[in-house]
C-alpha cells in the first residue's frame, strides 16, 4: 500500500492532489512540519521534510519527483503522464521551473501576508517578492496563449505540480488578473475535483 508522510497543510498537499486524480488507495500520516526533524522522522527523510512517499521498496522525497514517479508509474492511462517524449520533457520542465523560478516568492508572500503572526510580516519583503514574480507569471502566460494546458491537448502531471505551487498565490494576494491565459488556466486545475476533493475538511 502507498503512503505518505505529511499534513495536508504542507507540500504533501501536492501528493495528495495526484494520488486523488489517480484514484489509488493510499495511507496517510499528517505529520505537521514541526514535527519533521524528530529522530524517528529523520530515518524516514533524512532531510527532515515532508512530504515523503513509501511505495513497495521505494522511498522518495521532494514534492516534484514524488509526482512525476506516480503520474509515470500509475497515471498513463489517465493522461495525467504526457504521451510523447515532447510533452514528458515539458513536464519535467515546468516542474523544475516552478520550484526554482517561483516557490520561493510565492511562500515569500504567503509568509509575509497570511501566515506569520501580524508583528513578524513583512509587506516590503511580500511587496519585493510579488514584483519579482511579474517575470515568471508573463512567461507562464505566454507559454498558455493558445493552449489549454502545460505539456498535452489534457490536464497533466505539469499542470498539478504548478497550479499546486501557484496555490500559494491566493494565500500570498498574488494577483493573477493581469494574466488572463495564468487566469484561466489556474481556475480549470485547481477547480479540479480531485483537488476540491483531496484539500476537503
Ligand atoms: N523541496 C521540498 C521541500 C519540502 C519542505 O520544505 N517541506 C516543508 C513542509 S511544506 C517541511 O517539511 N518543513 C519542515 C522542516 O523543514 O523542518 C519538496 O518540494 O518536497
Amino acid at each position: 500500500m502507498i503512503k505518505v508522510y505529511g499534513a495536508l497543510q504542507t507540500r504533501a498537499m501536492r501528493t495528495l492532489w495526484m494520488l486523488k486524480e489517480l484514484g489509488l488507495e493510499y495511507e496517510h500520516d499528517p505529520v505537521p512540519s514541526s514535527q519533521t526533524r524528530t529522530p524517528e522522522f529523520l530515518k524516514i527523510n533524512p532531510n527532515g521534510h515532508v512530504p515523503v512517499l513509501v511505495d513497495g521498496d521505494l522511498k522518495l522525497f521532494e514534492s516534484m519527483a514524488i509526482n512525476l514517479y506516480l503520474a509515470q508509474k500509475y497515471g498513463q492511462a489517465k493522461g495525467l503522464w504526457p504521451k510523447t517524449i515532447e510533452g514528458q520533457a515539458l513536464a519535467y520542465q515546468w516542474s523544475f521551473w516552478v520550484m526554482l523560478e517561483t516557490e520561493a516568492d510565492l511562500l515569500n508572500t504567503l509568509r509575509h501576508r497570511a501566515l506569520l503572526p501580524e508583528d513578524k510580516r513583512d509587506e516590503a519583503a511580500a511587496a519585493k517578492s510579488t514584483e519579482r514574480l511579474q517575470g515568471p507569471l508573463k512567461v507562464l502566460d505566454a507559454a498558455l496563449q493558445g493552449k489549454e494546458y502545460l505539456a498535452g491537448p489534457g490536464f497533466t502531471v505539469a499542470d498539478l505540480n504548478v497550479a499546486a505551487v501557484f496555490s500559494w498565490s491566493r494565500g500570498g494576494k498574488v494577483s493573477l488578473d493581469a494574466f488572463p491565459n495564468v487566469n484561466r488556466w489556474f481556475q480549470a486545475s485547481f477547480g479540479r475535483p480531485a483537488r476540491k476533493d483531496a484539500t476537503a475538511k
